[in-house]
């Protein structure tokens, strides 16, 4: 294996680890040894040198003070964080004792693993680590608390997650950017757009926050929270009966466009304008826009589909396009999200094969609070890394209640002691991407890369993939897949003749190029992986899995009386909980805030700055008020998941409801309703 470790000084590539759909090309400064300067790579065909101020910060992250260097054991309390430092030997003989009397006692299900992508390389996140939880027969974690609705539903009217080149969208004429916060969250997006508005183009932006998205856009549309699918519907009205309707291309390509045609009757404009507040002459210029614009170009964002309805929601947006015959142009049709093009080999990778019990319990990590709270064959122990579901789970009070239990054996391996490693009885120490090989595809650009070994390993820290196989050797797993290197692991996952984009991305070429991209070619003339190969407007398969077949509206769930829906997105400077515990990315963000309307703090007496508590069944939050005209009257508005003390109260995650959304499971961060109220100070 190539690796840069052994060169004190220079200049090395690298790529952004964090769950970003960007998935940035990096080149990492070196110096005595030590990364002094993170830096975009010039030559990445589409990140192109530009990056976040996150990442640009990242030594402060590396090298924070604060970070883990040494397995550490509870002395304590849970919850309290009191730590003392053991050996590798003595946390692994623990660990795999005790999983030993667990499985002999209660079985392997007892175990559960917890995990997401804090490190999105495929070997970290989804490698050794699910190969030695097959092996154990851990209970198995649904991981759906971020995209899960809208990718099932995007795949129902197209078929997987495959949407246009963003590259081609510098040709694009008008860009809706709707439910994503894309100048903090995509904003290589934000750049072709830009190279785009040079000739011209225009940019909508749908949101229910006039957030730096909003005011960058042209034209900006304030929406209530839950109700796009309605507006969608109400362009479709629209654009049939103004006969702006590519019939040729709909005759061709899609399934339904006669029954839909029918269905979207019902969405006239003065019902979608009374359902999702947005006025009747904005929904004909919109529709009128997107009709004779082209090519026009639809970002789906995640955060219009973290509500009950998300799916439906992302179903029907991913109509639109083919209404108009917008995917035959270049720079036209939409992107909820790409990875199906580079889609690779998880069956080597992951190796369900040794799972022997195809009947293993699944749970939802969206639900870990119920489910450690569970009674009958209860989850005895948690196993957590890649993750911080103390902080970004949904109804964190009741998954504290659950890390609380005197019985439940936590282990967390992470770069810090985050909330959920409080409550840990182990913590053992993760390296960072840049101390580890492993290869990364982006969900929205189409390119490989691959990441070599920068800087030596911190303190005693270990990689996940170094973890699992030290666990597998304790458990006496004797299969060559727990020896297997990551140069083995990587050849295997892209040895996979099914995807014809990955041709040609091989582990050879990645270390040769750092970057390669997917082989692409467009969409249409083609046959889409739909039961019918075609754009499916009309889904006989939603029918059979108990939807409607045709798009539709359905209101998101009013889960009390209380007056406000409240919508905790994330914020800029942090990424999800990453960077939140950094007192560089704090100082960048400053404080959390409140954004209500205007009008509503004028009725209940509320000025910029005053402290106000939020709250419901669940739980409460301090935040500060920011009155504006950024959010329509109803709603609230905070953004990033902070550190929580008893003090500040910053749990947002306290108030968010943890039932699912109305397809794959997925989570409803922004379906929650709260009451507010002045701090007397
Ligand atoms: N800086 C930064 N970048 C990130 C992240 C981060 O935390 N910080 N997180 C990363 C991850 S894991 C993900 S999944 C992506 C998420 O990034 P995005 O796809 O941008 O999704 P969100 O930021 O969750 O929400 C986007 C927008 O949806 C809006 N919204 C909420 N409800 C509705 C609604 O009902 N309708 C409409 N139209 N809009 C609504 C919110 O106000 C928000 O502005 O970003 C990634 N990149
Ligand atoms: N209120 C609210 N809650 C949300 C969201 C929201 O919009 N609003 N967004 C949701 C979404 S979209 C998502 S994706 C989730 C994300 O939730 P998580 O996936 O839990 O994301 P992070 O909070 O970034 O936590 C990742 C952790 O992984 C650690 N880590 C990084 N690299 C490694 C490694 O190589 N090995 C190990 N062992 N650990 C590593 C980091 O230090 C960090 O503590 O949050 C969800 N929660
Ligand atoms: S977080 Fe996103 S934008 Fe920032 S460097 Fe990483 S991939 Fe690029
Ligand atoms: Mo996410």
């Amino acid at each position: 294996m190539q690796s840069y470790i052994n060169q004190p000084d220079g200049v090395f590539p690298s790529v952004c680890s964090l769950d970003c759909p960007d998935q940035c090309g990096l080149l990492l400064h070196k110096k005595d040894g030590k990364i002094i300067k993170v830096q975009g790579d010039p030559d990445h065909p589409v990140t192109k040198g530009n990056i976040c101020n996150k990442v640009r910060n990242m030594t402060a992250r590396i090298y924070d003070p604060n970070r883990l260097k040494q397995p550490l054991k509870r002395i304590g309390p849970k919850g309290k964080g009191n730590f003392a430092p053991i050996s590798w030997e003595e946390a692994i003989d623990t660990i795999t004792s005790k999983w030993n009397d667990l499985i002999e006692m209660h079985g392997p299900e007892s175990i559960l693993p917890y995990s997401f992508y804090g490190n999105m390389g495929n070997l970290s996140a989804e490698g050794m680590d699910r190969r030695f939880f097959h092996k154990l027969g851990a209970s198995m974690l649904e991981r759906s608390i971020c995209n899960a609705a809208g990718s099932v539903g995007y795949s129902y009217t197209m078929g997987g997650s495959f949407g246009i080149d963003p590259e081609e969208t510098i040709h694009t004429k008008l860009f809706i950017m709707w439910g994503i916060n894309a100048v903090s969250t995509n904003m290589h997006q934000v750049t072709l757009a830009q190279q785009a508005r040079k000739n011209g183009a225009k940019v909508v932006v749908i949101d229910v926050h006039k957030n730096q998205t909003g005011k960058w856009a042209d034209w900006f549309i304030p929406i209530l929270p839950g109700t796009d699918s309605a507006l969608a519907l109400g362009l479709m009205h629209i654009l049939y009966a103004e006969n702006l309707v590519d019939q040729p291309f709909l005759d061709e390509y899609t399934v339904g466009a006669a029954e839909l045609r029918e269905h979207v009757r019902q969405y006239d404009p003065a019902t979608v304008s009374a359902i999702t507040g947005v006025p009747i002459d904005d929904l004909y210029e919109l529709a009128r826009m997107y009709g004779t614009t082209s090519p026009s170009f639809v970002r789906i964002g995640n955060g219009l589909q973290h509500h009950d309805n998300g799916g439906m929601a992302v179903r029907t947006i991913a109509c639109l396009p083919a209404l108009t015959g917008q995917w035959m142009e270049e720079g036209g049709g939409a992107i909820k999200g790409n990875s199906g093009y580079l889609a690779f080999n998880i069956n080597a990778l992951r190796r369900p094969d040794l799972l022997r019990n195809k009947a293993t319990r699944t749970i939802n990590m969206n639900q870990i609070g119920q489910a450690l709270m569970e009674k009958e064959n209860p989850i005895r122990s948690m196993f957590v890394y890649g993750s911080n579901p103390a902080l970004v789970a949904p109804n964190a009070n009741k998954v504290q209640e659950g890390l609380m239990r005197e019985d439940l054996f936590t282990v967390v391996h992470d770069l810090f002691l985050t909330e959920t490693a409080m409550f840990a009885d182990l913590v053992l120490p993760a390296t960072s991407s840049y101390e580890t090989e492993d290869f990364y595809n982006s969900y929205w650009h189409n390119y490989v890369q691959i990441q070599k070994p920068v800087v030596e390993k911190y303190g005693e820290s270990k990689s996940n993939v170094e973890l699992f196989k030290l666990l597998a050797a304790g458990m006496g797993f004797g299969e060559q897949a727990f020896r297997d290197s990551e140069e083995d692991m990587i050849r295997q996952a892209l040895d996979f003749p099914d995807n014809p984009h990955l041709e040609g991305i091989t582990y050879d070429s990645l270390s040769r190029n750092q970057f390669v991209k997917a082989k692409m070619q467009p969409m249409f003339p083609g046959k889409l992986p739909t039961p019918s190969g075609k754009i499916e407007l009309y889904s006989e398969r939603m029918k059979r899995d108990g939807y409607e077949p045709l798009p539709t509206y359905t209101p998101i769930i009013k889960d009390s009386d209380l007056p406000f829906l409240f919508i905790p997105a994330p914020n800029h400077n942090f990424l999800n909980s990453t960077f939140s515990n950094n007192a560089k990315h704090i100082s960048m963000e400053k404080e959390p805030k409140l954004h209500m309307n205007a009008a509503d703090a004028k009725t209940m007496g509320i000025a910029a700055g005053d402290m106000v508590r939020i709250w419901n069944g669940r739980g409460e939050c301090l935040l500060n008020a920011a009155p504006g005209e950024n959010v329509l009257p109803g709603v609230l508005v905070s953004q990033g998941l902070w550190q929580n003390t008893p003090e500040t109260k910053q749990h947002i995650n306290s108030l968010t409801p943890d039932r699912l959304a109305d397809m794959g499971n997925g989570a409803v961060f922004f379906s929650g309703r709260v009451d507010l109220e002045k701090v007397q100070q």
